[in-house]
């Protein structure tokens, strides 16, 4: 027969395992969990405090109740253990449910710009030219009226000064009317041959659907011994049937530039029309596409090469014209005021 203290601790420890089991069971974090432990098996947890009374108890009894408390324990011990996994398990499966991907969805377009229709043109000119044997070559857009206008044969006075319009920054300084005056400074650099494109923006005072105050310039110069009209025609009846389709019609029509002599003018047959006439060639069946001519002896002059020893060739085009002729853009302006429903298209 066991004494009242020792029925009441081994009942205690009876209760104290239940209540445990069912705490234990309810626990929904880690956190609570580890209270628990501290609770029960802390220095003072309950199961602490009543093994404390085992010293109390009568001699014969402790062994069992020992035991007994011992069980309660481990049980505990191995419960918290238990519930710890399940846990891990638990917040595991939820990681996963809540980081799934369907690696069947379709990807995330990255939308891809375009190159501006301009230099979209530029860059298949550049491509044509270089192919020939022409460098690029880049310079200044605020120049000296010297290089723009003097050293190209186009003394103060003369009437090609009026005819282009010109922004003046001081009396010798001008915003450059065209892409010649680089033209100019690579010879002053450079002896021949010469064999360079001039691409680059250029301003003039003058603006309606098809004239734009400023606006971009290709143009080229080829000096060598030797070089004749019919190296000229040569070289650009190639760069329209590249450019433009090798059945393109073409024809030279002689024209005047104050720093060529000849000069002429390039003309593609309207591929509107086909020739026909309509209003894109003015009824004439015709577009003007390119300016060209020999350079002039007096530009030589000025850059010191001797014209008795070379000879060359230069022509110039607008950019933008030709972007227009082969799109069939009707206002200039829609290259510069960057209208995405206008530049997608290209
Ligand atoms: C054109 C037409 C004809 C030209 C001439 C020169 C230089 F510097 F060599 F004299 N550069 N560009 C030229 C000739 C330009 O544009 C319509």
């Amino acid at each position: 027969m066991k004494e009242r203290g020792s029925l009441f601790v081994l009942d205690e420890l009876e209760r104290l395992q239940n209540e445990i089991a069912v705490s234990i069971s309810q626990a929904a974090t880690e956190k609570e969990l580890s209270e628990i432990r501290v609770k029960v098996l802390g220095k003072k947890g309950t199961l602490t405090q009543l093994l404390k009374r085992l010293g109390t108890l009568p001699e014969k009894d402790r062994k069992e109740i020992g035991k007994k408390a011992n069980q309660v324990k481990e049980s505990t011990e191995a419960r918290i253990e238990e519930a710890l996994f399940l846990l891990s398990e638990r917040e595991r499966k939820e990681a996963l449910e809540r980081e799934k991907i369907d690696v069947t969805l379709p990807g995330r377009r990255i939308p891809v710009g375009k190159r501006h229709p301009l230099t979209q043109t530029l860059d298949q000119i550049i491509d044509i030219f270089s192919r020939l044997g022409f460098e690029v070559v880049e310079g200044p857009e605020v120049e000296l009226d010297y290089y723009n206008f003097e050293a190209l044969n186009i003394p103060k006075g003369h009437p090609a000064r009026e005819m282009q319009a010109t922004f003046f920054i001081s009396e010798d300084v001008v915003l450059r009317t065209h892409t010649s005056p680089v033209q100019v400074r690579t010879m002053e650099k450079k002896q021949p041959p010469v064999r360079v494109i001039c691409p680059g923006a250029v301003y003039r005072c003058d603006s309606d659907p098809t004239h734009s105050p400023m606006f971009h310039q290709v143009e080229g110069l080829l000096v060598d011994k030797g070089i004749t009209f019919a190296d000229l025609k040569g070289v650009l009846t190639v760069f329209v049937h590249q450019m433009f389709g090798k059945e393109t019609k073409l024809r030279f029509r002689p024209s005047f530039f104050p720093f060529t002599e000849p000069s002429a003018e390039i003309d593609i047959e309207c591929f509107i029309c086909n020739g026909k006439g309509c209003g894109v060639c003015s009824q004439t069946g015709w577009l003007e596409i390119l300016g060209s001519g020999m350079v002039d002896p007096a530009v030589y002059k000025f850059v010191n090469y001797d014209p008795e020893e070379v000879t060359g060739f230069a022509f110039g085009m607008g950019i933008e014209r030709i972007a227009m002729l082969k799109y069939g853009i009707h206002d200039i302006r829609l290259f510069f005021t960057n209208d995405l429903r206008f530049l997608k298209q290209f």
